[in-house]
């Protein structure tokens, strides 16, 4: 076995064992912790609801009637009820994009930007929350989600920790993804880079290290929810629907960067002619015409979608010729090649500061990823939705 091969097989290891610590995490945190303490915070946030904020839709008045704002968290922006074309089949389409079809999606809030450090700093200051690598996994957890017989990993591997990405100085190929991501004891959305590294000067970046269950229990803790792929995929194509990127067709329009994304050689180097080498603040590029920052690249960002290969085939199976799917929800059972063990995997969306056209041109708003809902990693993180009432003048 070459030390590439070990530090795969290294690197999977450690990745089933996070997906084990599933079970326990979800028992202890959502669907039970926080259901009491969503409806305290989500009064808060509705009080905190000003005309002084000027980045939250809540601050939109009525045209009408200028005195009524609208009952919105800060900070989240309207996307109006729409129908458009799901997917992709340019040149660079992966299976898992195909076929487009036609989709409605009604209207929802959703966060102008990811969640921050600060913002995932209240919600754990809060609650006393502790994120999946934040706790230690437990082999009795790990071993359902292994072949049977799997021996029964070391210690250290079952220590809390998460895959931060370390820029190699060489590769032998691109197949063996353990060549850059490094399980590290004691990284969490705390200590980003490992245990001696602190979210000093990175209070406005988004949060990662969060997995699909810290995500999920931010979001009830917050009256929120995670988007679907389709509500995700509405937001980010508005305005472009049926081009390749979120902007229009090119990557670079007049040589300007739209995302933050890999340029050079990746992962060795990374030239950083956006800006940034690794995860930006948020708000650091454009938004699109509803308000939504970085939607392409920085992190990856979690869906309420399971994944798939075929969710695409199976939905336009089902239609009428010429039809349209209303408000599509991702399948109701994983089939993930990536994850072959896993009970279910989740859809992320957006691509991260680590895409580049030549291992992943993921930054593509029908593009993305999958894994365990335990996972958790240096590019990803997420965004939240609000299903409250819409603006007045979507009424
Ligand atoms: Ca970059």
């Amino acid at each position: 076995m070459t030390s590439h091969a070990r530090t795969a097989a290294q690197t999977r290891r450690a990745s089933l064992a996070r997906t084990a610590s599933f079970a326990r995490s979800a028992a202890r945190t959502a669907a039970l912790a926080f259901a009491s303490v969503a409806v305290v915070a989500f009064t808060s946030v509705l009080g905190a609801c000003s005309p002084g904020d000027d980045d939250s839709a809540a601050t939109h008045a009525t045209g009408a009637h200028p005195e009524i704002v609208t009952p919105a968290p800060p900070g989240m922006r309207w996307v109006p009820t729409r129908e458009f074309e799901m997917g992709w089949d340019g040149h660079d389409a992966r299976p898992d994009e195909q076929p487009v079809h036609r989709v409605r999606v009604s209207g929802f809030w959703m966060d102008s930007t990811e969640v921050t450090n600060a913002q995932f700093a209240e919600f754990t200051e809060a609650t006393g929350y502790l994120t999946t690598a934040e706790r230690p996994v437990e082999w009795e957890e790990l071993a359902k989600q292994l072949p049977p017989g799997s021996e029964r990993p070391p210690e250290s591997d079952l220590a809390p920790g998460t895959m931060v990405f370390r820029s190699p100085s060489q590769v032998e190929g691109l197949a063996n993804y353990g060549q850059w991501w490094v399980w590290t004891t004691g990284a969490s959305w705390r200590h980003p880079f490992g245990p001696e590294s602190d979210l000093e000067g990175l209070h406005d970046h988004p949060v990662v290290h969060v997995s699909w269950d810290d995500a999920n229990a931010y979001c009830a803790w917050a009256g929120k929810r995670l988007p679907t792929e389709a509500e995700w995929e509405s937001a980010a194509r508005f305005g472009h629907d049926g081009e390749r990127f979120a902007w229009g067709h090119e990557l670079e329009p007049g040589g300007a960067h739209r995302a933050n994304i890999w340029q050079g050689e990746f992962p060795v180097i990374d030239k950083g002619l956006d800006g940034f080498t690794g995860v930006a603040p948020v708000r650091s590029f454009p938004p699109n015409e509803l308000g939504f920052y970085e939607m392409s690249g920085n992190v990856w960002e979690w869906t309420a979608d399971q994944f798939r290969l075929d969710t695409y085939a199976l939905r336009s199976e089902a239609l009428d010729p010429g039809g349209c799917c209303v408000d599509p929800r991702g399948p109701d059972s994983t089939k993930d090649p990536r994850n072959p063990f896993a009970e279910r995997s989740y859809v992320q969306k957006g691509g991260s500061f680590l895409c580049h056209a030549s291992y992943c041109s993921s930054y593509r708003p029908s593009a993305k990823m999958a894994t365990t809902p335990d996972s958790a990693m240096s590019h990803l993180g997420f965004r939240a939705v609000w299903d409250g009432p819409p603006p007045a003048e979507n009424r």
